[in-house]
This record gives structure tokens, C-alpha cells and sequence, in this order.
């Protein structure tokens, strides 16, 4: 750690000085590591890093921030795929993770009170050991923070059953950009009583204060469930199939993704499942409970197939061969990312689903005639991922640039038909240019003028979200 005469910079000079118990980092290879996240376009460059372990810290540091006018990137686990994490204009990264602890479980409100730095993972783990679940999921568990999920309202694999983060904050501890720390909600059930800020800060992206804990609500475990594998003939298919199971069956999760998908995550290390190559695929899980269960599951298939909805598919037989098929789907944005892919995560609501991708699939194809795209997600939930993978000989310039003209046509199309710019990766620096196809002038007026009363020198992420 560097010494106080180390920082030749004097605002961090007496920050360091203010709060002996923060971390402050600038070695290159410091700055590099916290001032990127999963987008890897911008190049990092913030002016430091300052690694709290107490509100206190925190709200020195958003204090020092808003005196100073220094910007701030509020910084969990930087999976993020929209850059809302990234610090590429000197700003001071505020990690949170060295705050990653569990400060307690109420077994009454079934209730866990965790610091923003804590992975997804280990608050699955924890609320396991009291036997029930914290219900959000996705692939990035292992390595995203609860903080991060937050900022971004993440969703994942199980949001036709349990819906996104939202539902599951009970109450956030939250410090302003001035500085100020507010405990917003203090995990009440029914809570009738003016604005419920805790919502506002759900979602925000880092633009209106720092979670610095939040209470989250628990579940009882789901039944045993049952995973399926199923090929499909050809998009129409896919909400066919859809209806079809949702009606039958009590559905956990039902995501989908194409043969080119299954291609890369196949050469990236999962096995095959299904022999033969199918358009699409879709994973699905659901309650298992009892006979009756798998045995209207089965029928469900057999109805399917009869009516060339579905192909082929498979069962898994163990928790092995489970998370096997659960790899075909949640292995394919690591399997990418050699590819450097732009992506595209938009949303329409289910009913609007099978128009959406007719249009959308006709654009693909006529704008990127010689680019691979790979196509899938949560289709269950109205949310597609849509990956375009540069060609090793175009130029990142070009290949961005040839991008974001698709987006935008893109977005044209996504207002058609009602939808979202961006379903649960938010829109960080990708995508504001795209915020206005999503949201009326109206809206954008009013979060900026939202801002601008929490933060009024525009020291928190400036720059995401909208230009400032
Ligand atoms: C997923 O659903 C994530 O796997 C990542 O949201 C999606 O890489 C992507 O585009
Ligand atoms: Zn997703």
C-alpha cells in the first residue's frame, strides 16, 4: 500500500489522510484490473482506487468526491456488459469488495442482510445454510456482486419464476453523492408512507448513491425439478413450445439458443447432448415433484413432437447431467468472448415475442450478411441476447461503428413493437445513445432532473446512463 507522501496527487493525498482505514491504489496494473468491466472497449484509466471496509469510509469518500468535483464509478464484481463500471477518464473507482460480508439473517422476516460486495454466489450459499434460496441467478454468479445486481436490476434464468432483483430487495443502505447516508425502506413488509426511494436506487446504475448494504428477501427452495433439453425445427416453434409447457407445467426456467450458439460453447469444452445439428434449442426446468408431474412433462414433450414442434430432446437422469445441459446455455457468453462480440440485450413483452423476432431475424440477416450472430437467452421472459461476433480481420472501429448503425435500426424496431433497448444489462455507456428509443423525452427529462437533485456537482458515474 502506498505511503501517505506516495500520492503526489494532493486531493488523494488528504483523503488518505481523512480515512487511514481506506485502501487507495494507483500501481498501473491496479488502475488497469478496477477500471474495466466485461465490455473490454474502453481503455482504463482512472485516477485511483479506493477499497473501503465501512459505511463510514464510504460516505468520506463521496464527500471528499463531491468537494474535490472528482468523479466516482462506484465498482463491484465488473461483470458488467454496458461498461456502467468503467473508469476510462480519471475518475476514483470506488470498490466495493472489500465490504463482502453477511451482517445477519432475521429467520422471523426471512430476511438477509449482506454488504454490497458479497458475490451472487454467496448469498446463494449463505441463505442455503437456513434452508431456503435467494432466487436470482445467472451464469455470472460465481464472480458478480449483489451491489453490482442492484445498479443494474440484474434478472438471469429465473425471472419467469421469481421475477428480477427488484422483488427481492427488502431494504438498502444507500450514501449520496453529498455524502449523506440513507436507510431506505428498513426491510418493511407494507410501507405506505411517500416514495419509495429504495426502487429509484434499484436499477440506477451507480447514478444516484452507493448501496452499502441492502436486506434481501428469501424463499422457500423450489420442489425437485426436473431438466430438459429440447431441439426444435424452426423459430416459430419456439413460443409454441413455450405456451405449450407453461400451460402444462409449473416452469422454473425456459431459455433458448441457436445451433450457432451450441456451436462455439461446444468447441469451448461442453458435451453434446443431442446428436445432430437443430436450429434451436431450448433448456428448461420445472417442478418435478411427483409422478404426476413428470409424467404431464413427458406428455408435454409427446404432444410436441406430434405437432413438429419439437425434434428431439433429452432428460437429464442426474444433478450431473443437469448442470451439463446447463452448460450449452450458460457457457455461451464466456465461449464469445475470444470473438470480442457487441451485444445487444433487448426485451419485448412475451405476447409480443413471436413478431419481434420475425422482424428482428429478417434485420439481422440483411444487415450482417457475412457477420456470424448468435442468438439466445430468456426467451421465456420476452429477453433476447444477441451477440455479433467481429471478424478477425475488421477493424474494431469499423466492426463498432457498422454495430451500432444496426442498433439503431434495431432500436427502431424494438419501439414498434413496445419493447427495451436493454432488458437486464443496463445501459451503462453501450447504449445511451439508445435510451431515448426506450424512454419518452419526457422520462429522460425527469431522471435527469431526479439526478440532479441527488446529485448535484454530477459526481456519481457521470457520463453513464446519459451525458451529463
Ligand atoms: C446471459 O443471459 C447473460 O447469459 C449474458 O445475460 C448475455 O453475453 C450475453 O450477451
Ligand atoms: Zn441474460
Amino acid at each position: 500500500m502506498p505511503t501517505l507522501s506516495a500520492f503526489t496527487d494532493i486531493r488523494l493525498a488528504e483523503l488518505a489522510a481523512t480515512c487511514p482505514d481506506l485502501r487507495l491504489l494507483t500501481e498501473p496494473g491496479d488502475l488497469e484490473h478496477y477500471g474495466r468491466d466485461w465490455t473490454r472497449r474502453w481503455t482504463p484509466a482512472p485516477l485511483a482506487i479506493a477499497l473501503p471496509a465501512q459505511i463510514d469510509d464510504v460516505c468520506a469518500v463521496l464527500t471528499w468526491a463531491n468537494r474535490h468535483r472528482v468523479a466516482v464509478v462506484p465498482s463491484g464484481g465488473r461483470t458488467g456488459l454496458s461498461g456502467g463500471a468503467v473508469a476510462a477518464h480519471g475518475e476514483l473507482v470506488l470498490s466495493l469488495e472489500r465490504m463482502n460480508r453477511v451482517l445477519g439473517f432475521d429467520p422471523v422476516d426471512r430476511t438477509l442482510t449482506v454488504q454490497p460486495g458479497i458475490s451472487l454466489q454467496a448469498v446463494h450459499d449463505a441463505a442455503r445454510e437456513h434452508g431456503l434460496i435467494y432466487p436470482v441467478d445467472f451464469a455470472a454468479r460465481g464472480s458478480c456482486s449483489i451491489g453490482g445486481n442492484i445498479a443494474t436490476n440484474a434478472g438471469g434464468i429465473r425471472v419467469i419464476r421469481y421475477g428480477n432483483t427488484r422483488e427481492w430487495i427488502a431494504g438498502l443502505k444507500v450514501v449520496t453523492a453529498t455524502g449523506k447516508l440513507l436507510d431506505l425502506n428498513r426491510a418493511l413488509v407494507k410501507n405506505s408512507s411517500g416514495y419509495d426511494l429504495r426502487h429509484l436506487l434499484i436499477g440506477a446504475e451507480g447514478t444516484l448513491g452507493v448501496v452499502v448494504e441492502a436486506t434481501l428477501k428469501l424463499a422457500e427452495p423450489p420442489p425437485p425439478s426436473q431438466t430438459m433439453l429440447l431441439a426444435l425445427p424452426d423459430m416459430e416453434a419456439l413460443m409454441q413450445v413455450f405456451s405449450l409447457f407453461r400451460s402444462r407445467l409449473s416452469l422454473q426456467a425456459f431459455e433458448f439458443f441457436t445451433d450457432v450458439a451450441q456451436k462455439h460453447v461446444l468447441a469451448h469444452g461442453a458435451q453434446r447432448a443431442i446428436e445432430g445439428d437443430y436450429p434451436y434449442y431450448v433448456v428448461t426446468e420445472f417442478d418435478a415433484n411427483d409422478e404426476a408431474a413428470t409424467d404431464a412433462a413427458l406428455a408435454a414433450f409427446e404432444h410436441g413432437m406430434e405437432q413438429g414442434w419439437i425434434v428431439d430432446g433429452v432428460v437429464a437422469q442426474s444433478e450431473a447431467q443437469a448442470s451439463a445441459l446447463w452448460r450449452l446455455r450458460e457457457g455461451i457468453t464466456e465461449s464469445l468472448a475470444r470473438h470480442k462480440p457487441y451485444k445487444n440485450d433487448v426485451s419485448v413483452r412475451i405476447a409480443a415475442v413471436p413478431a419481434f423476432l420475425h422482424d428482428m431475424q429478417a434485420l439481422l440477416s440483411r444487415e450482417y450478411p457475412h457477420i456470424e450472430v448468435v442468438w439466445f437467452g430468456h426467451i421465456g421472459d420476452g429477453n433476447l441476447h444477441i451477440n455479433v461476433l467481429k471478424p478477425q480481420d475488421m477493424d474494431d472501429a469499423d466492426f463498432i461503428a457498422q454495430c451500432e448503425h444496426v442498433t439503431t435500426l434495431l432500436a427502431q424496431t424494438l419501439y414498434r413493437h413496445g419493447g427495451s433497448i436493454s432488458a437486464e444489462h443496463g445501459i451503462g455507456l453501450v447504449k445511451k445513445h439508445y435510451l431515448h428509443s426506450t424512454r419518452s423525452d419526457e422520462e429522460i427529462a425527469l431522471m435527469r432532473g431526479i439526478r440532479a437533485v441527488l446529485d448535484p456537482n454530477r459526481t456519481l458515474n457521470p457520463g453513464k446512463l446519459f451525458d451529463d
